[in-house]
Order: structure tokens, then C-alpha cells, then sequence
């Protein structure tokens, strides 16, 4: 059975178990990163010497980074799903994974962390507030794509939703005031009516 590292509360974990959850595979999930310690050990080290989640193992085959594994499970499992069966439309929908690797520099550690994984006296008000300015001006771009089509790649979810719907999960849940963005905010809802989304992404923030 595939298996899975990592824990629920990490974004790029929820990645991969969203994916694996709209493709309905069968897997198992083994806790590892932060307090649950493991990714530190040599047998982990071995497989990820990153030290860091998500990894996962299937059939023999070892897979690390988050968007590569959903690729990865997306060719394997959705292929007409999650996987565009059109050239183009794939390469529409994926160029939406690594740019969310830009919006993640700018919001994960300076505004996520900041204010979720960050003791409130240890905060720096001046730069979450240039962080979240700065966060709304680049969601401004989705916003926009999403103006005339319901997901990224058209009609349906593909590879292209899963990276940026875990990290607008967090921005939407943050206390922060947000820009209008009205086309973001209904793919936001459109994603939360998903049972794989609500079960894995739409959790509590810690
Ligand atoms: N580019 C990597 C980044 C992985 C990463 O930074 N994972 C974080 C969690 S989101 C991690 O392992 N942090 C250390 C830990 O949890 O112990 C990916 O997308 O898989």
C-alpha cells in the first residue's frame, strides 16, 4: 500500500493527502516532522535526507517534494482527472504548482508563521502587515485567471488547484483583513464543498 510521512498539520503534507484522497487511493499515513521527531533517523534520512515532509514510498519507489509527488500520483491514478489528458491544458493547470511556490515564500513563514506558530510578544507587527499587503497583491493574479473559469485548468479540479488551495486555505482562515478578491473567494468555496478538502485542508490552523 502507498505509504505516506508526514503530519496532518503541515501544508505541503496536505498536499500530497488531498491529492491521494481525490484520486481514492487506498494508503497508509505515518506521522513524522516536528514533535512526532522521525525525520531526523538514519532509515528516514535514507529515504529523505532532507529531513523534511512529505515522503512517500510506493511499491519500492521513494518520492520527496510535495508537488512532485502529487504529479507523480495525479499521472499514476487521474489521468483525465486531476491529470489533464491535453497537453496544454496540463501545462496550464501545472504552471499553477510552481507558482505557488512563489506565494509560499512570501506567506508561510512571514505571515503563517508569524502569527500561528509565533508567541504573540515575539511578533513584528510592521513586517506581517507588509507580509499580508504583499501576500494580497500577488493573490490579485489568480483572482483574475479565476474571473472566467471555476479551477485553474477549466471545468474541473486538476493538479493546478491542490498546492495554492492549501496555502489560500490558511490565508482565508488567518484573522488578517484581505483584500476583495471575489473569483479567489468563490474557488476558495467552491474547494470547501469538497469531502477530501473539508477532511484534509479545512482543519483548525496550528
Ligand atoms: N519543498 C518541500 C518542502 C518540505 C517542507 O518544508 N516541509 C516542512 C513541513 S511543511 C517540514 O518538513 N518541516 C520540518 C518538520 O516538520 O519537522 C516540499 O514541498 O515537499
Amino acid at each position: 500500500m502507498l505509504k505516506i510521512w508526514g503530519r496532518v498539520n503541515s501544508v505541503n503534507v496536505k498536499k500530497v493527502l488531498w491529492a491521494a484522497e481525490e484520486l481514492g487511493l487506498q494508503y497508509q499515513r505515518i506521522d513524522a516532522g516536528m514533535e512526532h521527531g522521525v525525520v531526523k533517523t538514519p532509515e528516514y534520512r535514507k529515504m529523505n535526507p532532507n529531513s523534511l515532509v512529505p515522503t512517500i514510498e510506493d511499491e519500492g519507489f521513494v518520492l520527496w517534494e510535495s508537488h512532485a509527488i502529487v504529479r507523480y500520483l495525479a499521472a499514476k491514478h487521474g489521468g483525465g482527472t486531476l491529470w489533464p489528458a491535453d497537453l496544454r491544458q496540463r501545462a496550464d493547470s501545472d504552471r499553477w504548482m510552481d507558482w505557488a511556490h512563489g506565494f509560499a515564500r512570501e506567506f508561510q513563514r512571514p505571515l503563517f508563521w508569524a502569527l500561528v506558530r509565533t508567541p504573540p510578544e515575539s511578533r513584528d507587527p510592521k513586517a506581517i502587515a507588509e507580509a499580508s499587503r504583499k501576500c494580497g497583491e500577488l493573490l490579485a493574479i489568480p483572482d483574475q485567471v479565476l474571473a472566467n473559469r471555476p479551477f485553474f485548468a477549466g471545468n474541473a479540479l486538476t493538479i493546478g488547484d491542490i498546492p495554492l488551495g492549501c496555502h489560500v486555505q490558511l490565508w482565508m482562515r488567518l484573522p488578517i483583513e484581505r483584500p476583495a478578491l471575489p473569483n479567489l473567494k468563490r474557488w476558495f468555496e467552491r474547494l470547501c464543498t469538497r469531502a477530501a478538502f473539508k477532511k484534509i485542508v479545512d482543519t483548525p490552523l496550528s
